[in-house]
């Protein structure tokens, strides 16, 4: 079995023992509509040049589509709150696509240096309330990061976010022979450059693998395939729509909602609810048309 470290138009870098061999899929997965990507396992063939094909795709145990990859233990989601700005509609879209794709998540707030009063610890209190385990990191202080190192032990991790809020180089401080590159923010826009352009997995070490992704600025739904998939994957109604009066309930018009109850309570964040409704709201606009 090897693993697919890498994918680059259309050449598939895959491991195997201790070398990289280019490769190329064979015919039958482009037919069948079927990619391979980078976290694959597969089967590999070496031809006499020392180039590689890949015969045969091993099962996935879980897949993402942004980014596309296979078989992680986990997405680290890199956020900052400012430079750029934070987007919690994008966070809580990219956490209801983990959640229903059943994929650990830890959050990293990255840049903390910038801001300069208390004024966005309500976001970190909203993902801690909820049972995230949330991380608050600036690179440019020269504190160990012994503690971020740890959780990515033995583990194939994922590390996503937008453009810009730091990922690589918040990699590039944890591990420091990564070496990754790193971008500037855009002054006018105040976004990332898009720096790093594709997705590619680094061996740390036999059992801990990390994969730099290119960052997004925004996500579309075509990934939810049924309506109730957006309340049952926003993790904290869980406990709540138990006291919901109807079964099916949306919590949305419905009378003897336990969501809406919660969130009047203040046991439910109104921002997550907000979001929860804008992104119903969407889903039910396209799936109109
Ligand atoms: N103030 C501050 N700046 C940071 C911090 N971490 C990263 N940066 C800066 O943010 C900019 C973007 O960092 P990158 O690591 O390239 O961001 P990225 O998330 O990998 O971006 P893409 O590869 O485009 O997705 C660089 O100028 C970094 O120096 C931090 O903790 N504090
Ligand atoms: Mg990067
Ligand atoms: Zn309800």
């Amino acid at each position: 079995m090897n693993k697919i470290i890498k994918s680059h138009r259309g050449i598939y870098y895959v491991e195997n023992k201790n070398d990289i061999v280019l490769s190329k899929a064979r015919g039958v997965f482009r037919n069948q509509n079927i990619k391979p990507v980078v976290g694959d396992n597969v089967k590999l063939f070496i031809n006499d040049d020392g180039t590689g094909y890949i015969d045969e795709i091993y099962e996935r145990k879980n897949q993402l589509i942004r980014p596309p990859i296979a078989n992680i233990d986990q997405v680290v989601v890199v956020m900052s709150i400012v430079s750029p700005n934070i987007n919690l509609n994008l966070l809580d879209r990219y956490l209801l696509m983990l959640e229903k794709s059943k994929i650990d998540i830890k959050i990293i707030f990255n840049k903390i240096d910038l801001l300069v009063n208390d004024d966005f610890n309500y976001i970190f209190d909203i993902y801690r309330n909820i049972g995230y385990d949330i991380f608050l990191n600036s690179n440019k202080d020269s504190k160990s990061k012994e503690y971020l190192k740890e959780i990515f032990n033995n583990k194939i991790t994922a590390v996503a976010g937008p453009s810009g809020v730091g990922k690589s180089t918040t990699l590039n401080s944890i591990f420091e022979d990564l070496d990754l590159d790193t971008g500037l923010i855009s002054k006018k826009t105040q976004r990332g450059k898009h720096t790093t352009r594709t997705v590619k997995m680094l061996k740390i070490n036999e059992t801990t693998y990390i994969i730099d992704t290119p960052g997004f600025s925004s996500l579309d739904l075509t990934f939810i395939e049924d309506r109730s998939e957006i309340k049952d994957n926003f993790v904290e109604f869980k406990e709540f729509s138990a006291n919901c009066k109807f079964h099916n309930c949306f919590h949305i018009n419905e009378p003897s909602c336990g969501i809406k109850e919660a969130v009047k309570l203040g046991d439910i964040s109104d921002y997550r609810y907000n979001n929860y409704k804008l992104i119903l709201e969407e889903y039910d606009s396209i799936r109109r048309y």
